[in-house]
């Protein structure tokens, strides 16, 4: 009803049931193993595609390496053309990949489209790039001698992307790689393939306009036995991956055993400090983006409240009049504000989560329930929840990737709350509402927030490309995106040139032969 055919084949999914290898497998031993994408919107059955094997792994690998001896030699400009031809190709398919995004994964299709734009902005973001991929010119201490340094492309990067942004989180990697000289092996969430297919479909056609090789964008569907190749594998120097910790951690030791790059995007326990300084609206305002948005399955979504007692009720009772009203359903719908999770094990861990929390001492004042009747059927709709909380509980001190939003009080200082918001094991977004200098500059400060993004008045999730976007402690520390990530992407050389006719040691060194 909500997601007609004719999308599918504009994407390059041409129908149900329809099997797509990604056009770079040919020669490949075959695997039989197809993997039906059912809809978490509705249980209906959207496309179904083969996973790859070893050899198709293999195959593409090689196909990345051929791809890169001709892209690397491109200058940079010219590749953020192609990257620029991308963006519009994205901008003429916004709508309909929105779509997809949103019927595939769940999201609302306002978030849909906000991913869809999140991708055109990271296009026009390169393209800048490419004619701004600066080294430094340094003085030399020795005379008629000059250094530099300058960044080369490293090879392959490998991405793998995580179900809840099918396809932006990707784009930040693969736009920024593209630019920098690189190729890329993009290995989807196995639960959100189609919506990558569409995308390479989308870059294969640029790429043919522009008699340019598809070894440039390369898409594997599998599983996580492709990641592990993928970890493991010394023709990938750089390997980008987003999803959980314990997934991280994995990636992480078999990178680092090869000495490979690893950028890791991992697991987020975002907390808003609202302060009595706090204008109360805007607050509400974004934790309530922050913690039903994309159905809590953000990274960057708001999952602790800490709250000041002095407006601790007041923030209290208006959370629970907005959340008694929440309109649940169907995201292709527009009125609709919270969406289903991605699928029943995903619904399964959050009644779980609320369960096992309650045992620990916290008091469900709302929703956590998953629904059942009629549109909801599906099994994978939820009400979100508010719980109170103490920060300690082992529970909270854990990502739960659903919309289950702990409230926490606090009576002291600004400290106190920072103290709280610091007090996990994750480390990626945070945010503080106050109008008051002294509390959101410390908040700010080396003894402020410990999270890689630290915001002040906005909420935790939503953040744009421009900035560089990741987190520190178990959020494993990688930069992707704005500002410099740029460079996680390349090799940094340092050039000395003379062009003298002495040759001087550095350091004053004396070695007469
Ligand atoms: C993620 O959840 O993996 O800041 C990425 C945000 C989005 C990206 C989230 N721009 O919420």
């Amino acid at each position: 009803r909500y997601f007609p055919v004719a999308t599918l084949k504009q994407l390059g999914i041409e129908a149900v049931n329809n099997a797509w290898s990604t056009g770079l497998m040919d020669g490949g031993e075959k695997n039989e193993e197809i993997k039906k994408i059912h809809s978490p919107v509705d249980g209906n059955l959207i496309a179904s595609v083969r996973m790859a094997t070893a050899a198709d792994y293999n195959n593409v690998v090689n196909t990345a390496q051929e791809a890169f001896l001709i892209w690397r030699q491109m200058p940079a400009p010219k590749r953020g053309e192609i990257v620029r031809q991308i963006g519009n190709k994205l901008r003429e398919n916004k709508e309909a990949l929105g779509r997809l995004v949103s019927y595939e994964m769940g999201k609302i299709v306002q978030e849909g489209l906000g991913e869809v734009q999140e991708m055109i902005d990271i296009c026009d973001f390169a393209v800048g790039l490419s004619r701004q991929l600066h080294g430094r010119t340094m003085h030399s201490e020795r005379p008629s001698h000059r250094m530099y340094d300058q960044y080369h492309p490293l090879g392959i990067v490998g991405i793998i992307s995580a179900f809840n942004f099918p396809v932006a989180v990707w784009s930040w990697n693969a736009m920024l790689a593209a630019v920098c000289g690189n190729v890329c092996i993009w290995k989807p969430s196995e639960k959100t393939p189609l919506a990558a297919l569409a995308c390479q479909h989308i870059i294969r056609e640029v790429l043919a306009d522009n008699d340019l090789p598809e070894g440039i964008f390369n898409l594997v569907i599998g599983d996580a036995g492709i990641g592990n190749l993928m970890a493991h594998d010394t023709r990938i120097p750089l390997l980008s991956a987003t999803g959980s910790t314990p997934m991280g951690k994995k990636v992480g030791e078999a990178v680092g055993a090869r000495l490979g790059r690893a950028l890791l995007e991992l697991g987020g326990n975002n907390a808003i400090i609202i302060t009595p300084n706090a204008d109360l609206e805007m607050a509400i305002r974004a934790v309530v983006f922050g913690a039903v948005g994309t159905c809590g399955q953000r990274c960057t979504s708001t999952r602790r409240l800490i709250v000041h007692d002095s407006v601790y009720e007041e923030v209290k009772e208006r959370l629970l009049k907005i959340y008694a009203n929440l309109p649940i359903g169907n995201p292709l719908q527009e009125n609709i504000l919270v969406g289903p999770l991605i699928d029943k094990t995903a619904a399964k861990a959050f009644e779980h989560a609320i369960a096992e929390v309650q045992i620990e001492g916290g008091k469900l004042l709302i929703g956590g329930e998953i629904l059942s009747d009629g549109d909801y059927k599906t099994g994978t709709y939820v009400s979100p929840a508010i719980i109170e909380v103490e920060n300690h509980y082992p529970t909270v001190q854990e990502e739960t990737f659903g919309p289950i939003l702990y409230l926490i009080k606090y009576s002291g200082s600004v400290e106190e709350a920072i103290a709280l918001q610091n007090g996990v094991r994750q480390g990626l977004s945070s945010a503080i509402f106050s109008s008051n200098l002294l509390e959101t500059e410390t908040f700010l400060s080396a003894w402020g927030s410990d999270c890689g993004i630290a915001n002040v008045n906005i909420g935790t999730s939503g953040a744009e490309i421009g900035g560089a976007f990741g987190g520190e402690k178990e959020t494993g520390g990688g930069r992707e995106s704005g500002s410099d990530a740029w460079k996680v992407y390349m090799r940094r050389q340092t050039n000395t040139i003379n062009f003298g006719a002495e040759l001087p040691l550095a350091q004053g060194i004396k070695f007469d032969i």
